[in-house]
């Protein structure tokens, strides 16, 4: 097993964020850059009633077999194993694309906010960059050693040009104290959910591209409301996670079905005491 080296677990422990972690060479990153875009191509009414974006956006795994394999590559789950330990569920895997001056940013924020998952230490997002996220490319920022902490309060802006559902966002960060976790196409980064981290705005002029997976153990649902994963490594005794096997084929009837009672069943806590419009989790479009 290819798993993070004593110094790189250190570093992670004491900043909740670890970058770059190298996964696969350049080559491998461009191959599922391009199956992300033929998917683009070929779904560019959607599916299910739905656009692509909502699928992209949130749980993917579940009727995109692309994304439920990049959630399944060891050389992710070795690293990812080192700091969750042998049993691995995914709970989403989400793409954040940015066009090239499209203006979108991700606020100031902690995952852990609205997932329903309290403040866990057992949860670890891995963001595997599928081209060049360099700072002008508006990589991911972060404030090391802020997951120490507890959950802290955010406000909703609804921002169209957040990527966020709600544009959820911590009020007056002190941005001197960000680092810029730039990757090459193939490495990621590994972040807490209580880090707090943010975006830019595309600046370069090729698209901006990451996929983001979220790891959790079989012990985070313990003593919580029911709530959906995929078993990717290990196994889990625990079952307090209803185990979802991961989709049939590509936008599966059955797996779209699944999709809608998942997204049901996840809006109680992830829309929770908004006052707009959490789009992502709406109903079906008709
Ligand atoms: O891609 C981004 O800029 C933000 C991603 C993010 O917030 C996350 O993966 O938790």
């Amino acid at each position: 097993m290819a798993g993070l080296d004593q110094a790189q677990i250190a570093r992670y422990r004491a900043d909740g964020v670890l970058h770059p972690v190298p996964v696969m060479d350049g080559a491998a990153a461009l191959d599922l850059r391009q199956r992300v875009e033929a998917l683009e191509a070929q779904h560019r009414h959607g599916a299910g009633g739905r656009d692509l974006t909502q699928y992209f956006r949130v749980n993917g795994q579940l009727v995109i077999p692309l994304l439920a394999e990049i959630a399944r590559l060891p050389a992710i789950l070795d690293k990812v194993e080192t700091i969750l330990g042998p049993d691995l569920l995914v709970w989403s895997v989400e793409l954040f694309i940015k066009e090239p001056g499209d203006g979108t940013i991700v606020s100031w924020h902690q995952d852990l906010t609205y997932w329903g998952m309290g403040e866990t230490d057992e949860e670890v997002t891995a963001w595997l960059a599928l081209s060049d996220v360099s700072v002008d490319a508006g990589c991911m920022r972060f404030i090391p050693g802020s997951h120490v902490g507890g959950l802290v309060p955010h406000g909703d802006t609804f921002d169209a040009a957040n990527l966020l559902s709600r544009g959820q966002e911590i009020g007056g960060v002190d941005e001197t104290m960000a680092i810029p976790g730039p990757l090459k196409p193939g490495e990621m980064s590994l972040h807490h959910g209580r880090c707090f981290h943010a975006s830019a705005p595309n600046r370069s002029d090729d698209r901006r591209i990451g996929c983001a997976i979220r790891y959790v153990t079989p012990e985070v649902r313990l003593g919580l409301n029911r709530d959906y994963a995929m078993l990717v490594r290990g196994q889990d005794q625990a079952q307090g996670w209803i185990n979802v096997a991961g989709p049939r084929g590509l936008f599966d009837v059955r797996d779209l079905a699944l999709y809608e009672e998942v997204l049901a069943a996840q809006a109680a806590t992830l829309a929770a005491g908004a006052e707009g419009n959490v789009a992502m989790y709406q109903g079906t479009n008709p």
